[in-house]
């Protein structure tokens, strides 16, 4: 008690650090309880946030005259390279969407995505986590993936929000995300890439090691069940 009201003091900010030095203390003592909490890492874009849909919407109403690709069209994880191969300079012009403030924001949740993933957290033994690469125009998409998951999954969630560029950096014990290739600087990550399903990966074949994951109405139980030691 001595050591929580003495930092308490020092920091200023009293209650927000009291309340984060026990928030922190009760998560060490769930996750040792019973052995090693699952570490799930979920994906934003594709898999919580539907960034395809978001980005046909606001294309169309800014380039109305200009050609698009179907959702059902969509192939390849870029978008701005089906685009540019469409035209040359539609890469740019797509880019320009979700460069564009509000983008990130105002993109929809994918169904079931907000509802499983809360479920997740309330899950003995279990920590998850939100595992997102922000565009490299930083200007607003940082800001714009924090304020949506505080819109749809409340301030405490920011918490479990990681930004990364390379998510092979990033340990758990599953990854669950719409990228199919998803390299960096680790050789070998810890987690299991589960592939969720999206417009520009469904008619991709999978190797017979990988799982998918086809929708949030899929059996993401059944998976996390199967990762517990
Ligand atoms: P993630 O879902 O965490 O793998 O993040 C990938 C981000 O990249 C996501 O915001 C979607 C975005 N993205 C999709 N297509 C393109 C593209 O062609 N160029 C760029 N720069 N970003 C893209
Ligand atoms: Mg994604």
């Amino acid at each position: 008690m001595f050591l929580l009201s003495s930092a308490t003091r020092q920091s200023g900010r009293g209650e927000t650090s009291l309340r984060y030095m026990l928030h922190r203390i009760c998560l060490k003592m769930s996750s040792s309880a019973s052995g090693k909490a699952l570490r799930v890492l979920v994906d934003m874009d594709g898999v919580l946030a539907d960034f395809e849909g978001g980005f046909l919407r606001k294309y169309r109403s800014r380039y109305p005259e200009e050609p698009f690709i179907t959702l059902d069209d969509r192939r390849g994880f870029w978008v701005s390279t089906q685009y540019g191969r469409l035209r040359s300079d539609l890469c740019e012009k797509a880019t320009s969407i979700w460069e564009s403030k509000d983008f990130f924001i105002e993109l929809d949740p994918l169904p079931g995505g907000v509802e499983a993933i809360k479920e997740i957290a309330k899950m003995d033994n279990t920590d998850v986590f939100i595992c997102t690469s922000p565009i490299k125009h930083y200007k607003n998409c940082p800001y714009e993936k924090y304020a949506w998951v505080e819109k749809y999954l409340g301030h405490d969630f920011l918490e479990r929000v990681i930004l990364t560029r390379d998510k092979t950096l990033i340990t758990g014990d599953i990854l669950i995300d719409d990228k199919p290739d998803i390299i960096g600087v680790e050789p070998k990550p810890t987690w299991e890439h589960i592939l969720f399903t999206a417009c520009h990966n469904k008619h991709l074949s999978i190797s017979s090691s990988q799982r998918r994951l086809l929708s949030w109405n899929d059996d993401w139980r059944s998976i996390l069940t199967s990762k517990r030691q």
